[in-house]
């Protein structure tokens, strides 16, 4: 069975229902890479409420779950001993660390929204692949296995020598290769890394991307800190974005949403990725944030509400909410919002402050 739902269609039956409805019955039992439909993921959407904002239906959240990936860096969500298979430390003579990783490529298919089903490459087995966090200084040492179907590398933004850049001529490792890439972190802020393999944007949009974040020495406040990586998934393969989403799922956000807490400052480290459209945006309904552009600088020149970011550009975003409530964020631009790219933060009060409220 070919699929034949273009980005257009899919628009068309997103204007015709309540906008997430209508993403999920589109795509509701259709594997994107043409098998059978998965009648299970069908199913399940039946039995879900469909008449709020959102997708209908939840995505197996077994393999990836949003909500963890947006609170983990180096491994932190796996437990002992298994994380130390993945992320190590090692202490060095100049109060540094030496941080190695090991990290590996992967065919894998993934959930996008309910039902519907991506054929990704992946870091990890995941989309985005695992955030990788240092302090300024610290080394970084990737243990690279490819264990995908085509050639990939690793190329993260920051400072390194043209041999650690995983873009040039021969710097390409074939499938079942392996390559060591090792660089000191630096300069502090909030930067990327994905495949530079050719093509680069299938190899980008396939999935091949994650956030790379450098504290300075001296640390910024504390802060409920976040990982948002803004996608898209091209889910046809006509250079055009069917699903959009910050951290893979459409609209998960939406079903889950991500719990804050009043008066306590949140910091969103915010990065772009999205492939096949110039530019990307975050928005949030209530609010304002500073920012702090690529995160180099720890003097914020932006208070804004709506933030635009070209394809690779991040930022890292501080707030505090003030009220209690569901706060809607998403991108500005609403085809991207309607197609996936939208979400809730749950303020609550702390404890002291709901008693300080009904005294
Ligand atoms: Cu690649």
């Amino acid at each position: 069975m070919k699929n034949t739902l273009s980005r257009r269609s899919l628009l068309r039956l997103a204007g015709a229902s309540s906008v997430g409805a209508g993403l999920a019955a589109a795509f509701a039992g259709r594997r994107m890479d043409g098998e059978a439909p998965a009648a299970e993921a069908y199913g399940h959407r039946q039995h879900a409420g469909s008449h709020q904002m959102g997708v209908v239906g939840r995505v197996s959240t077994e393999n990836f779950d949003p909500s963890r990936f947006l609170r983990s860096w180096n491994f932190s969500h796996l437990p002992e001993p298994e994380r130390s298979r993945y992320y190590r430390e090692t202490p060095r003579p100049d109060g540094s660390l030496l941080r190695e990783y090991e990290i590996y490529a992967v065919d894998r298919e993934i959930e996008i929204a309910p039902g519907l089903f991506f054929p990704a490459w992946t870091f990890n087995g995941q989309v985005p692949g695992p955030t990788i966090r240092a302090t300024e200084g610290d080394r970084i040492r990737i243990n690279f296995l490819n264990q995908g179907s085509h050639p990939h590398t690793l190329h993260f933004h920051g400072w390194h020598p043209p041999a650690m850049d995983g873009s040039l001529p021969g710097q390409e490792v074939e499938s079942g290769g392996t390559f060591v890439y090792e660089f000191d972190a630096e300069p502090f802020g909030l930067h990327l890394y994905h495949c530079h393999a050719a093509p680069l944007k299938r190899h980008i949009h396939k999935g091949l991307y994650g956030a790379f974040i450098v504290d300075p020495k001296t640390p910024r406040p504390p802060a409920d800190e976040l990982v948002m990586v803004m996608n898209a998934f091209d889910t046809n393969f006509d250079a055009e974005n069917e699903v959009y989403a910050v951290n893979t799922v459409a609209h998960f956000h939406m079903m889950e949403p991500i719990p804050v807490e009043v008066g306590r400052p949140v910091r969103i480290y915010l990065v772009n990725v999205t492939e096949f459209d110039l530019l990307n945006s975050f928005h949030l309904h209530g609010m304002f944030f500073q920012v702090y552009r690529t995160g180099t600088s720890l003097e914020s020149r932006e208070v804004t509400d709506t933030l635009m970011l070209c394809q690779g550009e991040r930022a890292v975003l501080e707030t505090t909410f003030r009220y209690p409530g569901r706060f809607m964020f998403h991108a500005h631009q609403s085809e991207f919002a309607e197609l996936g790219w939208m979400g809730f933060f749950e303020a609550k009060l702390l404890r002291g402050q709901e008693a300080a409220g009904e005294a």
